[in-house]
């Protein structure tokens, strides 16, 4: 049912949540809305214009860079750096802090920001994503230092996703519910569609490479039997390869998405900072919990930006039931 309202970002913003609305925060929100417009308008134009393919260059993380994800990383910088309201930002894409350039006014938040998560999937038209996580500086005398970057998802004051998908969605928390808004691009205008998302007490998804599994501890193989053939309700399999993708769906349909630890990648794939913590936050927000398979993702403090986690993150019960094999197997073993 299309709401009757119009509600645009701001707009919503500015009536529900008036705490939020005065201050450098909306405004932020407000930027990361106009930077999706920006990345939109080319991810819809990808193989009509020359911005698919490889860039010609590999980025901090060993990765072959994509053009979109060279061009998402310059709009989120360019949009945000001369605003006066960061102190800081980490990109998936930069090896190291990102300090405001000193012509520009230092703010009190720090933003921290996957510009596109799953971009392998560009040239083949699947949806990709774009995470982000805002936090205030610790010391308002010093703003902007590596030790604002690595807090905690606990400490985040919101966080968000955008998902260039048939339509463009960006769904953002700041600690009051979380809220969908999906891009006019008419009217070139973020408007409300999915007002407080919870994510159903029913599950329907669960959302694994399998092709992993020859890598899945006992513990873990233990969850995905139970996954497979005990969980009530009967869960059906959905992976796209895109976190942002896997994540939207289980949001609104329930389900579990995990990136377990494997003994090429001891720590997993998925990125603490900028990718698992937010979109954990968001997940609490909505009734659900991220996990790394031990502790909750919002607890770890990060001990360097590009720090790596497992992740299973969804329904409570179901990311529950993976700390419960992973820890029984640890106790075995
Ligand atoms: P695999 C994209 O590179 C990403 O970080 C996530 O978006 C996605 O869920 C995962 O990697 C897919 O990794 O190893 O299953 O191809």
């Amino acid at each position: 049912m299309i709401n009757q309202k119009i509600v645009t970002i701001e707009r919503f913003l500015l009536d529900t949540q008036p705490e939020l609305a005065r201050g450098e925060l909306t405004s932020l929100l407000y930027e990361m809305a106009l930077a999706a417009k920006i990345i939109a308008a080319q991810t819809r134009r990808a193989g009509l214009i020359d911005i698919l393919g490889f860039a010609d260059n590999v980025n901090v993380q060993g990765e072959e860079q994509r053009k979109l994800d060279v061009y998402a990383d310059e709009v989120i910088f360019r949009v945000n750096c001369h605003t006066g309201r960061l102190c800081a930002m980490v990109s998936e894409e930069q090896e190291d802090m990102i300090s405001i350039p000193p012509e520009y006014p230092k703010g009190s938040y720090i933003l921290v920001f996957d510009p596109l998560d799953g971009s392998s999937n560009i040239d083949t038209n699947i949806s990709i994503g774009t995470i982000f996580g805002i936090y205030r500086t610790l010391d308002e005398k010093h703003p902007g230092r590596l030790e604002d970057c690595l807090q905690p998802g606990r400490n985040l004051v919101a966080a968000g996703y955008i998902l260039f998908g048939p339509s463009t969605m960006l769904v953002y928390s700041a600690g009051l519910g979380v809220h969908g808004f999906t891009l006019d691009p008419g009217w070139g205008e973020f408007i409300l569609t999915h007002e407080n998302i919870r994510i159903p007490e029913q599950p329907t998804y669960f959302s694994f490479n399998h092709a992993a599994a020859k890598h899945f501890t006992q513990g873990m193989n233990e969850y995905i039997e139970w996954l497979r053939n005990h969980c009530d309700p009967v869960l059906t399999q959905r992976y796209v390869g895109s976190m942002v993708a896997d994540f939207h769906r289980n949001l609104l349909h329930g389900g579990v998405f995990g990136y377990p630890a494997e003994p090429s990648k001891p720590d997993g794939k998925i990125r603490l900072l900028y990718e698992a913590a937010p979109l954990a936050f968001i997940a609490e927000q909505a009734g659900g919990y991220g996990s790394d398979g031990t502790q909750s993702l919002l607890n770890i403090k990060p001990a360097e930006i590009h720090q790596r986690v497992p992740v299973f993150i969804g329904n409570r019960f179901l990311v529950e039931k993976a700390e419960y094999f992973i820890s029984n197997y640890q106790k075995q073993n």
